[in-house]
């Protein structure tokens, strides 16, 4: 073979290199369906992960394209920098430069993807409150009422000299536009600030890192990382710390508020997860991406009698819709519809030959899933104007809140429609988990809190008695570049077996569900002996599912209803808890982790973090940003190492708390405690 031929032959057989389905996920569906898609030709991500390797420079975060005299590349080599660091871009620009620009504009992208979806929730709010839409009503009166004060509105008037309810409709008008302002308000700062603890919020003023306005911080962070302006990277990652604080205590948690009060706050309920959802004889749809806005419609056309009885008409025996990321989780949380899978799996949700459609949103949504769709009968369809693709075969419906059931309705029927064109032998693995998802700051409260002596009294008494040994905030995406759920799943295990107690989002929840972590009869299997008992006492998941991403902001409150229970410390920073990314990809992620270290806690991310070219800067993140904010990044790709480093810092802050020696005592008395009288 000549040398010419060599090559090319070397390329396609690099080209076609295959995934292993059990080094690339520890799920059993997974696996069958991953081995599927080879046995029918079509190619998935886990392939293709095999096929491209990462840029060794771009890993490192030191390459600059910000202007056209780059791409600058200023790799780190192996053996690190001997001496001064000389290395700088053409316009002298340093790896740390480089390393914290590029940062700080993926918390700009993670930043502006959640709080982007908040403006449109809150702008469908904004039509359900001026009554310009009959689709959307407001349905959580409560979550209103208790939402309002934060954005300055009264819940009570004067009438005669009397104190009276205010009527709904006028508040929910309010409510609407003052949330909608915070979005480019030209003066002050976000509302939303005060609800962190005071100590937290006095930081922040202190630091000078109160963002104004949420898309303002964004718009800051990409004038300060055009070519040739903010050149310190101190500098610059406090430009990052705003946006963070605007997307995760602004974007996020209006997003979540506001959600709340036109679907509801989710309560716990029962449900399923994993690709064994889909039904051989339904219509399957599966929803995909992560604004709730249309997939709330979707739920309730799919339920209608109407739906049903015309899916019945065509041969099924009724529709089953199933969830993928985060429209999944909403959908999830609310209604109790199980996910098909994580982030992953969306490609092979289809391959099972029976999805008969796929409706997507916005955001972690593979453009190949119109390539995998060709090969089926699957309707892939569009439904956001800002999230379309370019292949032929992608239908888009654009969605309006003024006609949104309609638009549910034709889309539902279309998959209905879809039934009898199925083509290939339908093969849906049977795995699926039962679980409890559903939780949030309300239902803690009312499973973890005191009758009688404040909110959250039973979690912080277990707490500071031992038997709950700390708290993680384990949430995220998954990565391609690591075997699938693998490492959430190492990694909580691992916690709840140390007596840590689990709150999850994202796809982390889902992967929690799926391996079946999310059922009160885990605590039994594989808790420690202190957390099993509060688990099993109270009834609860030893992992309690939060909801989707922007839901990351439920944690930062049921933070701070701890700190305000009492007895742990006076700000989130004092409290024993951490946080974890395992399986990361998405920017959000990097502005989640932002948002968490600069609001007191200690995170730990999993695989790498593009900031390893970079030492001064990593060294800044790791251990400066401790002094400033009480919390740091850590980056760990081993899960139980990862676990342990987070075990290590709870226990180092149960220890400046004083509340160790009791928890060696808990522990000596392990034969003693069921005698323990129950809580
Ligand atoms: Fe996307 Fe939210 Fe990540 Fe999952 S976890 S891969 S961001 S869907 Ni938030
Ligand atoms: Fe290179 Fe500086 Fe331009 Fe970046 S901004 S590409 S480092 S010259």
């Amino acid at each position: 073979m000549s040398e010419e031929k060599k090559a090319v032959a070397a390329k396609t057989e690099k080209a076609s290199k295959k995934a292993d389905p059990v080094k690339a996920s520890i799920d059993g569906a997974t696996q069958q369906m991953i081995l599927r898609a080879q046995e029918l030709g079509v190619e998935t991500v886990f392939d293709r992960a095999e096929s491209m390797k990462p840029c060794n420079i771009g890993i490192q975060g030191t390459c600059c394209k910000n202007c056209a005299m780059g791409p600058c590349r200023l790799p780190l080599g192996k053996s690190g920098i001997e001496g001064e660091d000389e290395r700088k871009g053409l316009c002298g620009a340093s790896a740390n430069t480089i390393a914290a620009r590029n940062f700080i504009r993926m918390v700009a992208g993670g930043a502006a993807a959640h709080s982007d979806h908040g403006r449109s929730v809150a702008e469908v709010f904004m039509a359900a409150a001026r009554k310009e839409t009959g689709d959307y009503k407001i349905k959580d009166l409560d979550k209103l009422l208790a939402v309002a004060p934060h954005l300055g509105v009264a819940t009570k008037v004067t009438v005669d000299g009397k104190e009276v309810d205010r009527d709904p409709d006028e508040i929910a008008l309010e409510v609407g536009e003052k949330a909608l302002n915070e979005w480019g308000k030209s003066e002050g700062e976000l509302m939303y600030l005060q609800r962190a603890p005071k100590p937290l919020y006095e930081k922040w003023k202190k630091n000078g890192v109160l963002p104004r306005n949420i898309d303002r911080e964004i718009v800051e962070i990409m004038h300060r990382t055009h070519m040739g302006v903010d050149q310190d990277y101190r500098n610059l990652i406090k430009q990052g710390t705003r946006a963070a604080i605007a997307d995760g205590w602004g974007g996020s948690m209006l997003a979540t508020d506001l959600q709340d009060i036109l679907f509801g706050t989710p309560y716990p309920l029962q449900s399923e997860a994993n690709m064994g959802i889909m039904k051989q004889d339904h219509v399957n749809i599966i929803i995909h991406g992560h604004e709730p806005i249309l997939s709330e419609m979707i739920v309730a056309a799919a339920q209608s009698t109407e739906m049903v009885d015309y899916a019945k008409s065509k041969g099924a025996k009724g529709i089953q819709l199933g969830g993928i990321c985060c429209t999944g989780n909403e959908i999830l949380q609310r209604h109790g519809v199980p996910p098909a899978g994580t982030f992953l799996q969306q490609e092979l949700a289809i391959i099972t030959g029976a999805c008969e459609a796929m409706v997507v949103d916005i955001q972690c949504i593979f453009q190949n899933l119109a390539n995998v769709a060709k090969c089926f009968h699957t309707k892939l369809i569009t439904t956001h104007p800002i999230a379309k693709m370019e292949q032929d075969n992608v239908i888009h419906i654009e969605f309006d809140e003024h006609h949104a059931m309609e638009d549910a309705k034709r889309i539902v029927r279309m998959a209905i429609d879809n039934f009898q064109n199925r083509k290939v032998e339908v093969m849906i693995p049977r795995q699926k988990s039962t679980q409890i998802a559903g939780f949030g700051v309300e239902s803690i409260r009312y499973h973890l809190g005191g009758t009688f002596r404040g909110d959250y009294y039973t979690l912080n008494d277990n707490i500071i008695n031992g038997r709950i040994r700390g708290i993680a905030g384990v949430v995220g995406c998954n990565n391609a570049r690591t075997t699938h759920n693998s490492d959430h799943i190492t990694i909580i295990k691992e916690l709840i077996k140390n007596d840590v107690i689990v709150l999850t989002t994202g796809c982390a929840g889902i992967a929690c569900g799926m391996h079946g972590l999310l059922t009160p009869e885990t605590a039994a299997v594989y808790c420690g002996a202190g957390l099993a008992e509060v688990c099993e006492t109270v009834g609860i998941p030893p992992v309690l599912h939060l909801g989707s991403c922007v839901d990351n902001s439920r944690i930062l409150l049921a933070a701070t209803e701890v700190v305000k229970a009492g007895g742990l410390g006076k700000d989130i920073c004092d409290l024993p808890a951490a946080g974890s990314a395992p399986e990361w990809m998405s920017e959000k992620a990097i502005s989640i982790g932002q948002y968490f270290v600069t609001s007191g806690v200690y995170t730990v991310f999993g695989l790498h973090l593009p900031v390893t070219g970079a030492p001064v800067f990593q060294d800044y993140l790791f251990k400066d940003l401790e002094k400033i904010y009480g919390g740091m990044w850590d980056c760990e790709a081993d899960p139980i190492k990862h676990a342990h480093k987070m075990i290590a810092h709870i226990d180092k802050k149960r220890k400046a708390l004083g509340i160790d020696k009791a928890r060696e005592r808990v522990l000596m008395d392990m034969a003693d405690r069921q005698k323990l009288e129950a809580m």
